[in-house]
């Protein structure tokens, strides 16, 4: 199948379902100038992920931890949603439910509009007590102060994200798998499919029947498992989707009338 016939499955089967997931990682925020951790211009080439990402590095460091982390806020502040982000958020309403499960800590599916949204790396924009677990929204670019600390009891503050190592949060892994099961098709966009266990939610999804939809520039270890796996940028893909959804809808209304 060319990539469009793959974009016409693709909305067939979205104008079938009812109960749509829309599982996100960083590539579908790449067209809004924020680099993917693995691509040639990745995040984690210019720097190791365990120098910087886990535990042991922001206790050995925390001020280069959070060096590096406000350099990043820095760089998506001014980001704004893309084409992709902004036609996730247009399905808020068309069907039955829409789950966004995102690995991503930029906050552009906020941005665009979308409502439920699941982060399960957390977000770049808060910040945690190290000592009390508090959670502050902080968007001041840059920090005011590196590294920043909590100003209720002086403890250290860290980002709220996930590090390498660090468990997920168990409620926020549970809901996203509660809604997993309620779903009738899975939208996989920008994804390595390589961090787990977050990958392991589109893998678990498409062996338990729910459609599988890709949307990547490449093949990843989901590409095998998907029902459908589309070359090409989620900025491109998702509004050609939705113009060819929107002609279903209508003619089916016209059917109706
Ligand atoms: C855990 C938040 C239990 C922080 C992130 C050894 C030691 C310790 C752990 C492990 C180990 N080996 C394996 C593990 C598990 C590890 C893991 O999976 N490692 C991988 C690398 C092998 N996982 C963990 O550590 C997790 N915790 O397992 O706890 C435990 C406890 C103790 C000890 C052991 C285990 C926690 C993982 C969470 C890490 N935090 N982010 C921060 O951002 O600073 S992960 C980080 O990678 C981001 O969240 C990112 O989203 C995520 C995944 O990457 P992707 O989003 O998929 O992005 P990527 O760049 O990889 O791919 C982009 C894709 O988009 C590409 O396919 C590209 O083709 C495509 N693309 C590009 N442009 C576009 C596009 N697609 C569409 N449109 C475009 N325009």
């Amino acid at each position: 199948m060319d990539i469009r016939e793959k974009v016409q499955t693709a909305a067939q089967l979205l104008s079938q379902a009812d109960n749509i997931i829309a599982f996100t990682g960083s590539g579908i925020s790449s067209e809004s100038g924020i680099p993917t951790f693995r691509g040639k211009d990745g995040l984690w080439k210019q720097f190791k992920a365990q120098d910087l990402a886990t535990p042991a590095a922001f206790s050995t460091n925390p001020k280069l931890v959070w060096e590096w982390y406000d350099w990043r806020r820095n760089i998506i502040a001014d980001k704004q949603p893309n084409p992709g982000h902004k036609i996730l958020a247009e399905w808020n309403d068309l069907f039955s439910s829409l789950y966004v499960i995102t690995q991503n800590i930029d906050g552009l599916h906020q941005k665009a509009g979308s409502e439920n949204i699941i982060e399960l790396h957390g977000n770049i924009w808060k910040l945690r007590c190290t000592k009390e677990g508090t959670v502050t929204e902080d968007h001041s670019c840059p920090l005011k102060e590196i590294p920043p600390i909590c100003k209720k009891c002086g403890a250290l503050m860290r980002p709220h994200v996930v590090w390498f190592g660090e468990s997920l949060d168990t409620k926020l892994l549970s809901e996203a798998v509660k809604m997993c099961s309620k779903a009738d098709l899975m939208l996989a966009i920008g994804t390595s499919s390589l961090v787990y266990p977050a990958a392991s939610i589109p893998m678990t999804a498409a062996e338990s029947g729910v459609k599988v939809i890709e949307i990547n520039p490449e093949s990843t270890p989901l590409t095998p498992r998907a029902d459908t796996s589309i070359r090409g940028k989620a900025g491109d893909v998702l509004p050609e989707i939705s113009d060819i959804l929107n002609n279903i809808i209508r003619q089916t209304k016209g059917r109706e009338k």
